[in-house]
């Protein structure tokens, strides 16, 4: 059996790769794992059936012979550790690999998400054009080591890894911002990892659905 993921079945993004479900299809995608997809409705997300699968009622989740899991970092590592391709053979470099998916989703990831909600939720608000500055120069505060680390090579720490998928999925967020331009070489490492065929193909496969729902 197939492990089956679920997905917005009708994307706020409209299809741009941004919702999580995407670096699960990308995870998937690398390792050449065929899955199913489940989609859901807003409301669906919130009843019962998946409410016992994600307690958050979020999505992406994954079901796997009994195995229910919920969270990326959770999902991406356990696919990582199953197959080949994500994660290095050697215990170091394998536990650093790992270190990496923990620094995209717990230190690059939490301001790129505060200046999201900023520029989304925010913008209106009287105190939004002061408060905005400071929230984007958090997002430098992560962004400016990251490019120092990375330097002119091609991915973090050695191979392509399951922590440069995390990584490249938490800066794609950026893109429209311009802040991710200020580093040209974390620009590049994002414009790299959209331009691996497994990136592509988990893409196209969340832009059917985007398409498929809107033409319906
Ligand atoms: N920490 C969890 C994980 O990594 O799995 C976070 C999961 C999560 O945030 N899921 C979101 C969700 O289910 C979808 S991906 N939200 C509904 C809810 O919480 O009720 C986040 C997302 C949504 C939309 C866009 N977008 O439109 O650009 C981008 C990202």
């Amino acid at each position: 059996m197939s492990p089956i993921i679920t997905a917005f079945a009708d994307s706020p993004d409209r299809g741009q790769g941004l919702a999580r479900d995407m670096r699960v299809r990308w995870a998937l995608e690398e390792v050449g794992q065929p899955y199913d997809v489940r989609l859901l409705s807003f409301a669906e997300m919130k009843g019962p059936a998946h409410l016992a699968r994600h307690p958050f009622g979020q999505i992406p989740t994954y079901e796997e012979d009994g195995l229910v899991l919920f969270e990326t970092g959770a999902i991406v590592l356990h696919i990582a550790e199953r197959h080949a391709g994500l994660l290095p053979e050697e215990a170091n470099e394998r536990a650093r690999a790992i270190g990496w998916m923990f620094a995209a989703l717990n230190t690059v990831e939490p301001p790129i998400l505060e200046f999201a909600n900023a520029m989304l939720l925010e913008t209106l608000k009287p105190w939004s054009k002061e408060r905005l500055p400071l929230v984007m120069d958090r997002v430098r505060d992560r962004l400016k080591p990251l490019s120092a680390r990375l330097g002119d090579a091609d991915w973090l720490d050695g191979a392509f890894s399951a922590g440069n998928l995390m990584m490249v999925h938490v800066l794609q967020r950026l893109k429209p911002s311009g802040l991710l331009d200020e580093y040209p070489n974390l620009s590049a490492y994002v414009a790299r990892g959209e331009a691996r065929a497994a990136f592509k193909r988990a893409f196209a496969a969340q832009l059917d659905v985007f398409n498929a729902s809107s033409a319906s």
